[in-house]
């Protein structure tokens, strides 16, 4: 399997998070991603190639024109503001607030598009964020091509990115956009099956309304576990959507046995869908030794994963999303792909 890697991600590199009112180190950090590729490298699973070049056409297929044309200048309106360090958003537009008109103070900007304050934007964030966009466009259409996988190797990551907003560490939605892409391409409908240890509400709410994306998720329980205000099971879709949202909450310390339970229905929906394509949003955060998450998978069951997908045999294109455990998120991503290498 073919790695796309971002090699652009170093350029954003948040200096720290909030905890509970004290600045403690980012989790989402530029390690992550190196020890991917050195795990990539050292299993020798395929080449690791350079993304090719999108106009921002192809992404504002998925976000919309005024949130691009905000993110992509955001920090050096911020820094000309006297701005010092990260930006991060204060106020937000909540319900009965108005979130169409476009305030010119650059404070309201960053709540309007956003959703939480854990998502520092940095100095490099748009150039990172966006050659990592580039990264699965570049996947998709290496499918297109003939491939039967591939391997997006990115940061930040982007499941939580909606049309409009960023948070959760995520600023382009870049399993969205490549879902979109292969649409693009000719796939009639495309599947997205996301194993990030938290729901993916910026991919839900992007193909919410729509029936050529079928958006599948396994995830901590939003009653406890962020992003906290979506990712339930009564979340089925709406209007032309209504069937084609699939969310499988389990509770923070749920077992691997039921872990794998929930996987099986959703591969079992996504079979019944029958996809021209799957993207798979792989966040490695189920890791029982994950930081900030709270599930129990070990690494020896990432293979079982990789494994489990392959049994769709569906052209996958697989994209990095969480997974703080530094030492081990290249072994654990690098199993997934070894199973579904493997069948
Ligand atoms: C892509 C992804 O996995 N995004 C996750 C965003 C989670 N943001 C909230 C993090 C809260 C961290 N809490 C610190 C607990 C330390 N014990
Ligand atoms: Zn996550």
């Amino acid at each position: 399997m073919k790695t796309i890697y971002n090699a652009a991600h170093r350029e954003h590199q948040a200096e720290y998070e909030f905890f509970r009112g004290e600045k403690v180190a980012a989790f989402e950090k530029f390690e992550r991603a190196d020890w991917v590729l050195s795990a990539v490298r050292a299993a020798a699973i395929g080449e690791v190639l350079a993304p090719q070049s999108f106009d921002d056409a192809a992404i504002t297929r998925v976000h919309s024109q005024r949130y691009v044309d905000f993110l992509s200048g955001a920090f050096a309106e911020y820094r000309s503001l006297g701005g010092a360090g990260d930006a991060f958003p204060s106020v937000w537009s909540v319900r009965g607030m108005r979130s169409d008109v476009l305030p010119k103070s650059f404070a309201a900007r960053m709540g309007l598009f956003s959703f939480d304050s854990g998502t520092p934007l940095t100095a490099g964030s748009w150039i990172a964020a966006r050659a990592g966009a580039d990264c699965a466009l570049t996947g998709a259409d290496m499918l297109r091509d003939g491939e039967r996988s591939a391997f997006v190797l990115t940061r930040p990551p982007g499941h939580h990115a909606g049309s409009d907003f960023f948070g959760g560490y995520c600023f382009l939605n870049n399993a969205a956009i490549a879902a979109q892409r292969l649409l693009d391409n000719g796939c009639k409908r495309v599947a997205i099956l996301d194993v990030d240890y938290h729901h993916g509400n910026g991919t839900q709410e992007i193909f919410y309304s729509r029936s050529d994306v079928l958006f599948a998720s396994i995830h901590g329980d939003p009653l406890t576990e962020y992003p906290f205000f979506l990712g339930h099971a009564d979340e089925a879709g709406e209007g032309d959507g209504v069937g084609f949202n699939v969310n499988l909450p389990l509770p923070a310390g749920t077992s691997v046995s039921a872990w794998f339970a929930a996987l099986d229905s959703a591969i079992s929906r996504i079979a019944q869908y029958r996809p021209d394509a799957l993207v798979v949003s792989l966040g490695v955060d189920t890791f029982e030794g994950d930081p900030i998450s709270h599930f129990s998978l070990k690494t020896s069951d990432y293979p079982a994963l990789g494994k489990a997908i392959a049994k769709l045999d569906v052209p996958s294109l697989f994209v990095l999303e969480g997974g703080y455990a530094v030492a081990e998120i290249g072994e654990n991503v690098v199993g997934v792909l070894r199973g579904f290498a493997s069948r």
